[in-house]
Order: C-alpha cells, then structure tokens, then sequence
C-alpha cells in the first residue's frame, strides 16, 4: 500500500516575518516589493491570512495589495504592514526545515521552498502516517516556530488536494477509497496541470468540475489534451502512479517579456531587464535555490532572430541587482553593433540562471 504525504508551510514568507518581528503580531502583513505609497511596482510574495481577508494575494502588483489596504483602513479596519522580501533568510529556514522532515522520513521530494513530499507508506497504516504527520507539525512549531499544513493521500495528487483542504494548521487525511468521490465536486483547476488555459478550453465545452470531464473517454481526453490525456483519465478518478523521491531536476530559472511594440528605446529596455532580474531572482529562491552562476541574456528581434549571450561568474551569485548589472552588460552588445549590425529593433527579451545551487 502507497502512502504519500504533502507538507506545505503556512503563508511562509510572512509567517518567518511574523515570527522575527514582534511589531507584525497580529497584524495584515504583505511581503513584496515596495508599494512606495501605492506607486509602486513588482509583485506581491505572499500575505498572511489576515491581509489576505482583505483580498490581498500572491502574485499581485503591489500596487493592487496598497489600494486593498487602503480600502480596509477606510472602514476602521488596520492597514497592511509592507515588509521586503528576505530570500536568504526563508532560504535558510526552509532548509532546517527539510532537514528536521528528513530526520523522521527517509524519502522525501522538495517541491519548493515551503513544500515537500513525503513517502509514508513504510508506516503501513494511515494511523500511524497520522501520527508521524502531528509528530512533524508539533517538531516544526517547538523548533522554527511555523504553522504547517499536511495532507496525507494514498498518491501525491490526493496528498496535495488534502492539504487544500484545510489551511493553516491543517492535517487531513484522503483514504484511498474515498478519493474518487472527494475530487467529484471539485473544480478541475484542482488537478495540477490544468492551468488557465486548459481550464477555459473545457470551460467552452461546459465542463468546469472534476466530475463533468468524467464523461469523457480515455480518447476524448487525448483528443482534447494531447498524450497527456490518458494521465489527466486517470487523475480525475483520483489515481496517480508517479514516485516521490526523484527530484525533477532543475537546471535553469528564467523569465522573458514580449514587447507591445518592437523597440530599440535604452531606457525602457533597462527598465524590463531589472523587473525581470528581480522576477528570475524571486523564483530562483521560490524553487529552494539560493545562488546561480552563469547568467544568460535572450534577445529576439523584431524578424525573430534570436540570440543569446552569457557570462559565467567565478563565484556564486545571489542578488538580483547584480543579475540586473549583468543583464545591462549583456544586452550592450545588442544595442550597438556588435550584436546587431543592421540595428534591428528589439521584440522579446529574457534573463536566465544557470548552475544553480
Ligand atoms: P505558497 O506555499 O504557495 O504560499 P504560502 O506559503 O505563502 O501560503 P499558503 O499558506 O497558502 O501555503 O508559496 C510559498 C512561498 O513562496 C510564499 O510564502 C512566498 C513565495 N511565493 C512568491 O514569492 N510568489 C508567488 O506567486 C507564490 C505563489 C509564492
Ligand atoms: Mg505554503
């Protein structure tokens, strides 16, 4: 019998700085870029579920989670504390974290910063999966003083919907003989790998829960979704084979933006190039990383040419201003001659870390 286990670290970032600022206590906190009074720009990490009653979210602007704030305070409620990102130090948490799961379990996959899964079935039961689980959260409270969320599931796809299901501080357990019935009601976006995108594609069909893409055969999903169809058949009916333990390996972390217009403007080019060094360096720490050591630029001209130059850094690196520096330095060559002789306008650019560690 599999038993597979899902831990996910409750609202981390803010959590960490909850934690470490006695001011925060109780407070909504927003984790993010600077909201410079509502001007700013970049994103938002994370909230905590006090800011998040508030509508505040992961992923976005700042300047939305300022106007959000602001809105609140106008009905007497308090208004958000901003606090800037520390990716070294919930690098550092997340990491004594890992070590104090591994202490207890042997196999264990990261998944990133704040999550991980866990291979129980060496327990034998899902009594005593349970009891390891409220063992781990209690360990992780005493020592890093963080809330955690586990799911236990007889696969990872239902570990990962168990942990949905009760946020923070939660721990729910999926049996294998439910799990088919539990994912009907659900909405389909639940499955991982159904994204936006695939979910408007069935949405247009009229199938918007788990259960309506039911209907389909094993050839209608292929149909629809490609080779991944004969997956998605099976994970609808809440089974899913694949291992814990064997890290998907991830080589590099990039990010890259097409421009409305195609441009050879300096300035505004510049000014994409530090929002994406900073996007590129977020996900970097996101997916556990703390240091890249080759840098690597992408430009696509305005006829899609496309060209890519790097650098390779004796040591290893971990600020997104000095990818940002880089990023400049890189991109010169495409704005004088060296790169691009005839001074072709520009359509795309992208930033990209490698030898990550
Ligand atoms: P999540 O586990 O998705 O979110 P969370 O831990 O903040 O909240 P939850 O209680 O719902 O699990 O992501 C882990 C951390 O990764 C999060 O604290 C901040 C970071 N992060 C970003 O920087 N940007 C993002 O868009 C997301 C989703 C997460
Ligand atoms: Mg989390």
């Amino acid at each position: 019998m599999r038993i597979i286990g899902h831990i996910d670290m409750d609202a981390f970032f803010a959590s960490v700085e909850e934690r470490d600022n006695s001011r925060f206590k109780g407070r909504p906190l927003v984790v993010g870029a600077d909201p410079k009074g509502g001007k700013g720009r970049g994103v938002v990490s994370t909230a905590n579920y006090k800011a998040r009653e508030y509508g505040i979210r992961s992923a976005m602007p700042i300047s939305e989670a300022w106007r959000l704030s602001e809105v609140a305070r106008k009905k007497g409620m308090p208004p958000a504390i901003f606090c800037e990102v520390n990716g070294k130090k919930y690098s550092e948490v997340s990491r004594r974290i890992m070590k104090l799961i591994a202490q207890v379990i042997p196999i264990v996959e990261q998944t990133s910063i704040d999550e991980a899964y866990l291979d129980l079935s060496f327990l034998g039961s899902y009594e005593e999966a349970q009891k390891i689980a409220e063992q781990l959260k209690v360990t992780i409270k005493k020592v890093e003083r963080l809330t955690t969320t586990v799911g236990i599931g007889p696969n990872r796809l239902m570990a990962k919907i168990a942990t949905e299901m009760q946020k923070p501080d939660g721990l729910t357990i999926i049996r294998e003989e439910e799990a088919e019935k539990i994912l009907e009601p659900l909405s389909l976006r639940v499955i991982p790998g159904i994204g936006p995108k695939t979910q408007t594609m069935f949405a247009r069909q009229g199938m918007r829960l788990v259960k309506d893409a039911k209907n389909l055969t094993q050839e209608g999903l292929k149909d629809l979704c490609g080779k991944w169809g004969e997956d998605l058949y099976e994970k609808l009916r809440g089974r899913d084979y694949s291992p814990v333990g064997i890290e998907m390996e991830i080589k590099s972390v990039g990010e890259q933006e097409t421009f409305a217009i195609d441009t050879m403007n300096p300035a505004f080019i510049a000014e994409r190039l530090q929002v994406l060094s900073q996007a590129v360096v977020m996900r970097l720490k996101r997916e556990g990383f703390e240091n890249f050591r080759r840098a690597v630029l992408t430009v696509r001209f305005r006829d899609f040419q496309t060209k890519t130059r790097s650098r390779t850094f004796s040591e290893p690196i971990s600020s997104g201003e000095t990818l940002n520096f880089e990023a400049m330095r890189l991109l010169m060559a495409f704005l004088d001659g060296r790169e691009n002789p005839q001074k072709k306008t520009i359509r795309l650019v992208g930033i990209r870390v490698e030898e990550l560690s």
